[in-house]
């Protein structure tokens, strides 16, 4: 039996997490007659993009397992996922988890200790660009360092949308890159987290023009999605427009929303989602809503949703933050009207 080290929770976060929940299956398991010798744990390996401590908390959980006297197993490839030279990690990972009783992983690929650097990214001096080369560079070059002075800089000559465009396009670039495999996870997470850096800033430009409440705008990143720069930047034009936000933020399940409805009382919904994978969950989120005799407007947005999907679940829909204002603004009328 392989027992997965994850539980109503999701995914377990620390090495004492992982181990709780073997000894829970352990437990529950030798109540209907399987053996602890029967058991393999899986520890539940992790990309190490996302999540650089991971080899060492696997290793810190197996070696624990195997003081409770529990073997192991654990996919390797997870290890390398979004990165490059995968096989090369899969092999060095393979290597270092001295304790491992048993691996998933590629037949073909060749074990062996061989490490190999993430291709380099050359960083050519954008310092002397036009402002719009250097705004987009820096998000391009996920330079967290450098972005705050240049946003400041184009802050005296540009408008904070204007601004919030250009590097908008620039993601929108690091998106291509990483699609042709030109990037790989790091550098996406320096671009997003450089782009955050700098809507920090953009925000309080957004947040001077008034503060009146028109109406309450409840919004959330739904259920296994983390993205949330696109939806920031709707909350940030939905304030500039005087409506109070309630932000539920990312991976926010069904429940949750529901919760938070009930409590809110919003005027209108919002739901976002970048990935085909938790799109389709919008549906599911609207009709627990409509369920729970909530009538108010739901629109939907976020990179890979579409007007035609929207409508198919009656949803409203925009395709950007200014958008998503302008049909708030008209959702908010109708229902004044009505
Ligand atoms: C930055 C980014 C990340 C960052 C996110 C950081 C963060 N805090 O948000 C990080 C690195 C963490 C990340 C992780 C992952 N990502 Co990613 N990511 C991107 C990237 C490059 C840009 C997204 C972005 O911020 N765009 C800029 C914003 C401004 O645009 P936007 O989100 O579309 O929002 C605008 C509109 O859509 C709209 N909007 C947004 N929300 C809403 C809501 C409402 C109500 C309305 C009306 C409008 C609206 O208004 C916004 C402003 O104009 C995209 C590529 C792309 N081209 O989209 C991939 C992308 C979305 N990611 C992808 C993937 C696969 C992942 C990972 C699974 C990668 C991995 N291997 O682990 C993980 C997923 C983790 C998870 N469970 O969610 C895929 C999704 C593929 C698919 N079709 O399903 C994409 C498309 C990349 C790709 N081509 O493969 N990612």
């Amino acid at each position: 039996m392989i027992a997965l080290c994850v539980d109503d929770n999701g995914l377990p976060k620390t090495v004492e997490d992982r181990i709780r929940i073997a000894k829970n299956i352990v437990l529950e398991a030798e109540k209907i007659g399987i053996k602890k010798q029967n058991i393999i744990v899986d520890p539940v390996m992790l990309t190490m993009a996302t999540n650089p401590d991971i080899k060492e908390i696997i290793s810190q959980t197996i070696i624990k397992l195997q003081e409770l006297g529990l073997h192991s197993i654990v996919g390797l490839s997870n290890y390398s996922f979004g990165m490059p030279n995968r096989e090369n990690l899969n092999a060095q990972i393979f290597q270092e988890l001295d304790n491992l009783s048993l691996a998933i992983m590629n037949p073909t690929h060749t074990i062996i200790r061989q490490l190999q650097e993430a291709p380099k990214i050359t960083k050519l001096d954008y310092t002397t660009l036009p402002l719009e080369g250097q705004l987009h560079n820096a998000i391009l070059y996920g330079d967290e360092e450098n972005i705050l002075r240049v946003v400041n800089k184009a802050l005296l000559t540009l408008e904070a949308m204007e601004i919030n465009d250009i590097l908008i396009n620039a993601l929108i670039e690091v998106g291509d890159k990483f699609d042709k495999k030109e990037y790989f996870l790091p550098q996406v997470l320096a671009s997003a987290a450089t782009m955050k850096l700098a809507f920090s800033r953009l925000k309080v430009e957004f947040k001077k023009t008034g503060n009146k409440d028109v109406g309450t705008f409840l919004i959330a990143t739904v259920e296994n999605d983390i993205h949330d720069i696109g939806k920031n930047i709707v909350i940030a034009l939905a304030e500039s427009n005087n409506y109070k936000v309630v932000d539920l933020g990312v991976n926010v399940p069904v429940k949750k929303i529901l919760e938070a409805v009930k409590l809110n009382n919003p005027d209108i919904i919002g739901l976002s989602a970048l990935m085909t994978t938790t799109v389709v969950g919008m549906e599911d989120v609207i009709k627990q809503i409509r369920q729970i005799g909530v009538m108010a407007p739901i629109i939907i947005g976020g990179a890979v949703v579409t007007e035609e999907y929207a409508k198919s679940i009656s949803a409203s829909y925009a395709k950007d933050a200014l958008g998503a204002v302008r049909e708030i603004n008209e959702l908010m009328k109708n229902a004044k009207n009505n």
